[in-house]
């Protein structure tokens, strides 16, 4: 019999490469979805079974961290060897808006799952991954970072975290539960929720150059982040629970870089070079350059006329608007994983060029499609933030 999996928060990008990864070991997996009032299983619906085909691998649950008798009632009927607490409102920014909410699923969510695995008696047969974060280090007392690092974090959604983190470490201590935390840094993909920095960018850059959109808007520039790929940190994931003991791993890849060179690199990864001028909030990108033979690889012939154009008209393709700016920011993250790669043998495969060009190549793949849809006279979603 293969082990058995339960993983809060499957539906999203964690959660989606995690149910992959474990489902290739032969795992069943079990996920926690949300009712919505529209289908939100795109990321995990190529792994998606039939509900009346029996001894299905992947079996979908409606639930939610805000409700115990829900969580401890699924984990009853589960009886995972493992539970992967991915589930969060993981949004920063967000968080200065809905804190209370914030704090209900990403702090108290935490204890519910820990309490029902105490409750139920499972403290001996299930393992429990936490999702913390390098939020936690927010006004970073040193730099790297390492899982000795004082925490000072800076927003309602890294408080909240807080909590779960030591909630986490607590019940490991009081009652011997095999629970671990990953502390990780930021980590992207394809997948990525739109409304990150990351894929913002990278939609925005492939709009850009179909003629989809004029100019990507965006906030502090400055900030630093140390980001990896999704599909390299959901192994590390798995390899803490393997572990004889539990503990807390720092996940990063020891890079980091700004917001702003983000941005240039994925410009460069189609041919085009840009080149950032003024300061704060009249700070702009324009384009100062194309190789034509790059962006005609990797863009498409049919857009050169495009873009060529659109350089002689207006070259401006970044502005700043400071409605995305933070109440405290978080300046800069960077991850030393050190222990991680002596205990777990863990260490990322993708570098900072491979995700961005995994990303870019997708997005492109997708606005192509709206392109084309657009052309053929119907209606395509304008998806603003
Ligand atoms: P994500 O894409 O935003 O996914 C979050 C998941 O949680 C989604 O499935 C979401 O459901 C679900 N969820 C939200 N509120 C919930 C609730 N009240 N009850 C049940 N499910 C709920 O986040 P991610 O990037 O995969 O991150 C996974 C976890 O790692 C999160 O806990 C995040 O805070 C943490 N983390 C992420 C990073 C990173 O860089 N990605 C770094 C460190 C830590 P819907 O699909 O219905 O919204
Ligand atoms: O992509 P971000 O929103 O990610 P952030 O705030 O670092 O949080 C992510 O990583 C954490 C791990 O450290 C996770 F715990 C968390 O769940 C989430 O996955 O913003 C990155 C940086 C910030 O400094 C932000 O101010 O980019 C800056 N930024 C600049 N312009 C922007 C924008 N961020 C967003 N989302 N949108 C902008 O327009």
């Amino acid at each position: 019999m293969g082990k058995i999996a339960l993983i809060s928060g499957v539906t999203g990008q964690d959660g989606a490469y995690l149910a992959e990864f474990l489902l290739k070991k032969g795992y069943t997996v079990h996920g926690i979805k949300r009712r919505s009032s529209l289908f939100n299983t795109d990321r995990v619906d190529h792994l998606y079974q039939d509900p009346h085909i029996e001894n299905r691998e992947f079996i979908l649950h409606y639930g939610d961290l805000t409700d115990s008798m829900n969580l401890t009632r699924i984990i009853n009927d589960v009886q995972p060897d493992e539970i992967y607490n991915l589930a969060a409102m993981s949004h920063v920014k967000v968080s200065f808006d809905i804190p209370e909410y914030t704090a209900n699923t990403d702090g108290l969510g935490t204890l519910r799952i820990l309490e029902a695995v105490r409750l139920l008696g499972l403290t001996q047969k299930t393992k429990i991954y936490q999702a913390s974060t390098s939020e936690l280090f927010g006004a970073a007392r040193e730099v790297p970072q390492t899982e000795n690092t004082p925490f000072y974090p800076r927003s309602p959604y890294g408080v909240a975290k807080l909590y779960a983190y030591w909630i986490t470490v607590n019940y490991r201590e009081a009652y011997g539960l095999h629970a671990s935390n990953g502390i990780l840094f930021n980590h992207e993909s394809p997948i990525r929720g739109e409304t990150f920095v990351t894929r913002k960018i990278t939609r925005a850059v492939a709009r850009i150059v179909l003629g989809l959109q004029d100019v990507l808007f965006i906030g502090n520039l400055s900030s630093k982040r140390d980001w990896g790929h999704a599909k390299d940190f959901v192994k590390a994931m798995y390899l803490m629970l393997q572990q004889e003991k539990p503990d807390d791993y720092v996940i990063a890849t020891g890079v980091t870089t700004e917001v702003r060179e983000f941005i240039r690199k994925t410009f460069k990864a189609l041919g085009i070079d840009i080149e950032f001028t003024g300061k704060n909030e009249e700070e702009i990108a324009v384009i100062v350059n194309l190789n034509e033979e790059l962006f005609i690889e990797k863009t498409g012939k049919e857009f050169l006329k495009k873009i060529r154009k659109r350089i002689s008209a207006n070259p401006v393709v970044v502005k700043v608007d400071i409605n995305y700016y933070r109440p405290t920011e978080v300046d800069i993250l960077l991850g030393d994983s050190s222990k991680a790669r002596k205990k777990l043998s863990w260490k990322p495969e993708y570098n900072l060029d491979e995700l961005i060009y995994d990303m870019i190549s997708s997005d492109l793949i997708l606005m192509k499609k709206e392109s084309h849809i657009r052309k053929g006279g119907y209606n395509t979603f304008n998806y603003f933030e």
